[in-house]
């Protein structure tokens, strides 16, 4: 499908996603939506990808929903906030944490709203240091959406979860990285750089592996520590089986660097 809300783009099993609105911050339309399923569509079929990249354009990462989005500005009798988070945004944030690849949100710019807590569902989150993360749901009337009130509390500790929540005050990407909250704050004008370069050689890695882990460290946050030791044996016996385990062992006997084939 012709894209026009995002930018989609495959090179070398490395898929990037570009929210592109840059005129209203990339802020979330219902069209972009639909754009963004067709773009996950395309990024689970076997074989297309081996890591995704997040970002936006222009002077920011995104604002959130975009409150002049005719169904959200006009709020008529029926209008139900709830629903569009269960139609828009909670799958798209289960997509992203059950795609089997690492996926790397380059944090450009602000990130507002649902965007913040998008950026938040991926596996890796970068930032440039002039970006900033901003709970701005308050300050409309709203509470934190798109996973917030989860990421939030196990990223940060429920004292600054609650701060960021209720005080809906820009959070500096050096102080999120500071926090936990991100993986790592750069130069504004390293980022795509150095998150083009971890992507590359993340594409190259045991993907499969990588999804495993994925699992297993989501699953944590749900499960005590018996469930939890019983899961990694399940997955460790998945990760054993793949063609990736065997070269790794083989080439860390033979000296020489692994080819991983994602297999
Ligand atoms: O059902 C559901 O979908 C519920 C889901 C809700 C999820 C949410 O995300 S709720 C939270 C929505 N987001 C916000 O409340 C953030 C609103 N935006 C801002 O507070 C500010 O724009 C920022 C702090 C993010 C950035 O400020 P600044 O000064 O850098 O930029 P700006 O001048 O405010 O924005 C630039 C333009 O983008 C501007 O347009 P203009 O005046 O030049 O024509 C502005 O109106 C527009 N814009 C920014 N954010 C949004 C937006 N337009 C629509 N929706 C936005 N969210």
């Amino acid at each position: 499908m012709p894209f026009e809300a995002i930018r989609f783009d495959v090179t070398d099993q490395i898929a990037t996603i570009t929210l592109h609105r840059p005129e209203r911050l990339n802020s979330f339309t219902e069209a972009m939506h639909v754009e963004l399923r067709a773009a996950m569509d395309e990024v689970e079929k076997p074989g297309v990808a081996r890591a995704l990249i997040i970002t936006g354009s222009g002077r920011g990462f995104s604002a959130g929903q975009d409150l002049a989005d005719s169904a959200f500005s006009l709020q008529g009798a029926d209008f139900d906030v709830g629903a569009t988070l269960e139609k828009n945004y909670n799958p798209l944030l289960a997509r992203l944490r059950a795609l089997p690849m690492p996926v790397i949100a380059a944090v450009n710019g602000v990130a507002a709203g649902a965007a913040a807590n998008l950026a938040l569902a991926c596996d890796l989150v970068f930032a440039g240091r002039s970006a900033y993360f901003l709970q701005a749901f308050a300050k409309i009337g709203l509470i934190p959406d798109a996973g917030g009130t989860y990421s939030l509390p196990h990223r940060v500790g429920m004292a600054r979860a609650l701060g960021l929540a209720l005080l809906a005050e820009p959070l500096p990407a050096e102080k999120a990285a500071e926090w936990g909250l991100i993986w790592k704050c750069v130069d504004d004008d390293k980022l795509m750089d150095e998150v083009t370069t971890l992507a590359r050689k993340l594409a190259q890695g045991p993907t499969r592996a990588y999804a495993l882990i994925k699992q297993s460290l989501y699953a944590a946050a749900d499960n005590d520590f018996t469930t939890q030791v019983a899961l990694e044996a399940e997955l460790q016996r998945a990760a054993g089986a793949t063609a990736d385990f065997r070269e790794g062992v083989g080439a860390f006997l033979e000296k020489r660097a692994p080819h991983f084939t994602g297999r």
